[in-house]
């Protein structure tokens, strides 16, 4: 069987960091595209000489042209420019909404079949342009966020009860920006609900509720300390564990930006809910019952998503 083909558009941070990932776990032979000449094609061959010191056995190649990206199973959308200090996720959106069009424009020409994980920020607002731009189908084409989210909330939880972080199931919905929504009821160690956990520690529920703002504002804390650029590695990894699930049909439930029509609410939106994946891409959005509070906060989140990508469609007038 030949070897799965990853394509990374972007070959940033995120984008170099996951050709390192992709090609050390052996997923596939992995191709770097990047606009900005002999960046990606210098990364590829920087990362081809780490094959024989960690032992992988993937080629790894790096191009400006689209037309390498041609058969690729999955591709992996960084493009774009990412946050300094001082910038929200949102100011990006006029920039980044151009490179979506070029990049959607790319993959219909070249790689339609491939299973499209977008984490260009605005988030929510981009993975809904690339789809209208690409017109891939909507289970093929699913944003990156609620992973990384919840990763960040599942580390300061197990820094708060000093437990491995192994054991903490923590839970993030909506869009991925200021009103995302760090579900306590639905977050857990190992099976014990973070709140009686809270209990038998003598954790006030107050600082809960810091760790749950400090998840909100996780990202734009790493852009502060960077102050050249945002996180990448947490973000790398994040998007490469959705693209397992995709290429071994692991059928995981993972917090994904995913199409949602009809459930929440929701009609037509990419927005963050449990997802499925499985071969068939995003199989099923499971839909969970929520306080009045949270339902409440999910409902901020949509209207933001909403708000974004009226700004799109006022941007370019080919998205509806
Ligand atoms: P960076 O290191 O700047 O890499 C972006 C790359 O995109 C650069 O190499 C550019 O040359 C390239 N690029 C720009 N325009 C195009 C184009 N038209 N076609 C192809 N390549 C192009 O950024 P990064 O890797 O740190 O971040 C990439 C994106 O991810 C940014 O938009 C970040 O805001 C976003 N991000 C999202 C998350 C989420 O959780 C969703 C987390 C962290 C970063």
């Amino acid at each position: 069987m030949a070897r799965k083909k990853i394509a990374l558009i972007g070959s940033g941070m995120i984008g170099g960091t996951l050709a390192h990932l992709a090609a050390k776990a052996e997923m596939g032979d992995v191709v770097l595209f990047d606009i900005a000449e002999g960046m990606p094609q210098g990364k590829a061959l920087d990362l081809s000489q780490c094959g024989p010191v960690e032992g992988f056995d993937a080629k790894i190649t790096g191009t400006n042209d689209y037309a390498d990206l041609a058969g690729a199973d999955v591709v992996i959308v960084t493009a774009g420019v990412p946050r300094k200090p001082g910038m929200s996720r949102d100011d990006l959106l006029g920039i980044n909404l151009s490179v979506m069009k070029a990049v959607g424009e790319g993959i219909k020409n070249n790689c339609p079949n491939a299973f499209v994980i977008c984490i260009t920020n605005p988030l929510d607002a981009m993975v809904w342009a690339l789809r209208e731009f690409s017109g891939l189908p909507h289970n093929m084409v699913v944003g990156m966020a609620g992973v990384l989210d919840s990763a960040r909330f599942a580390t300061f939880l197990a820094w708060e009860f000093d437990c491995s972080v192994k054991d903490v199931n923590a839970f993030v919905l909506g869009g991925h920006g200021d009103t995302m929504v760090p579900v306590l009821s639905y977050s857990t160690i190992n099976g014990i609900p973070v709140k009686d956990m809270a209990k038998i520690k003598g954790i006030p529920e107050s600082r809960l509720d810091e760790i749950v703002a400090r998840t909100r504002a996780g990202g734009g804390e790493i852009v502060g300390l960077l102050k050249t650029g945002s996180a990448y590695y947490a973000p790398a990894t994040s998007a490469i564990s959705m693209a397992q699930a995709y290429l071994g049909d692991q059928k995981r439930i993972l917090p994904c930006a995913s199409y949602v029509e009809g459930k929440y609410g929701v009609d037509g939106l990419y927005v963050g809910v449990p997802t499925r994946i499985g071969a068939g891409g995003t199989e099923d959005v499971i839909e969970i019952e929520l306080s009045d509070e949270e339902a409440n906060n999910l409902k901020v989140s949509v209207d933001a998503v909403e708000e974004l990508l009226d700004a799109c469609r006022g941007l370019d007038a080919s998205l509806v």
